[in-house]
């Protein structure tokens, strides 16, 4: 197969041996952060059609991710990066129930080469241990993550507990994961929040917000 392809395939596989090879002669032709989107999330989408449709298994399902961060790891250092900070602070966390973390880890990545600084508080986060983190790290912005249906609850339970405790003015929300759509996090759950939720489609997307949220 071609580079390219191979590299698609590497991951939809789980396919490790070789990798690093083959990511450094991807960066001879291609941006890092291109090779993750144009490749690397290419095959990722490929693993969940798989999965979702029945033809592939959890453990598998499980290696593809591994791939994925190990590869993502792999060309993190290479990004292009202002990683100065200080142009405002992120809280990123995947919600109660949810262990899926690879978009959220994405989302650290592009925003914290882009000036900002983040604090990644990980996976399975009740609404408790997201808002200390944001109290005593004083963030600008709280970040929930959730890829699951049933997260789409939760984040809605959770903006409900922000405005039962008066913080709702305090903190704007960045909502994503494959779960939400917009019209859910800017219809819906923008009633429900007293404060500002927004919905980022990709990581990217988030950084626009911050900078649209920080100016
Ligand atoms: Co799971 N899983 N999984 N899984 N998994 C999904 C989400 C699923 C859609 C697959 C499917 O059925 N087609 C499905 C959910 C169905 C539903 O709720 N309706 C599902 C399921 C069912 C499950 C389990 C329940 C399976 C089981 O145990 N029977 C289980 C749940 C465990 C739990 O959470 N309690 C489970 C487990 C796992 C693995 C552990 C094997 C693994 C996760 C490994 C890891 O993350 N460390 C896994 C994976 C890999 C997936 C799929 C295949 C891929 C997810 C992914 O990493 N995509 C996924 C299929 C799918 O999403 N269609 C699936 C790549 C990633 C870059 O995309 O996270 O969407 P994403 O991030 C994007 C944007 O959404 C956005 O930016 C990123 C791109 O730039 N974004 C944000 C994300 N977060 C953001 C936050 C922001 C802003 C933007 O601001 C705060």
């Amino acid at each position: 197969l071609p580079l390219f392809e191979r590299l698609e395939k590497r991951i939809v596989d789980g396919e490790r041996n070789g990798l690093d090879d083959d990511l450094e002669a991807a960066m001879q032709e291609k941006k890092p952060l291109q090779i993750v989107n144009e490749n690397l999330l290419a095959g990722m989408k490929v693993v969940g059609d798989l999965f979702g449709s029945g033809q592939m298994q959890l453990p598998f399902v499980l290696q593809s991710a591994e791939t994925m961060k190990a590869a993502v790891a792999y060309l993190e250092p290479h990004m292009e990066k202002d990683d100065s900070g200080g142009k405002g602070k992120l809280l990123l966390a995947t919600v109660k129930g949810d262990v899926h973390d690879i978009g959220k880890n994405l989302v650290d990545i592009i925003v914290s080469n882009n000036g900002y600084d983040v604090v990644n508080i990980g996976i399975k986060q009740p609404v408790n241990a997201i808002l200390e983190a944001a109290d005593e790290n004083k963030v600008d912005v709280i970040g929930m993550s959730g890829l699951l249906v049933k997260s789409t609850v939760i984040m809605k339970d959770n903006l409900q507990e922000m405005n039962t405790r008066g913080i709702a003015e305090k903190y704007p929300v960045m909502l994503g994961g494959a779960a939400l759509t917009r019209s859910f996090v800017e219809n819906d759950l923008d009633e429900v929040y007293q404060g500002d939720v927004r919905y980022a489609k990709d990581a990217f997307e988030g950084l626009n917000l911050m900078d649209r949220l920080m100016s």
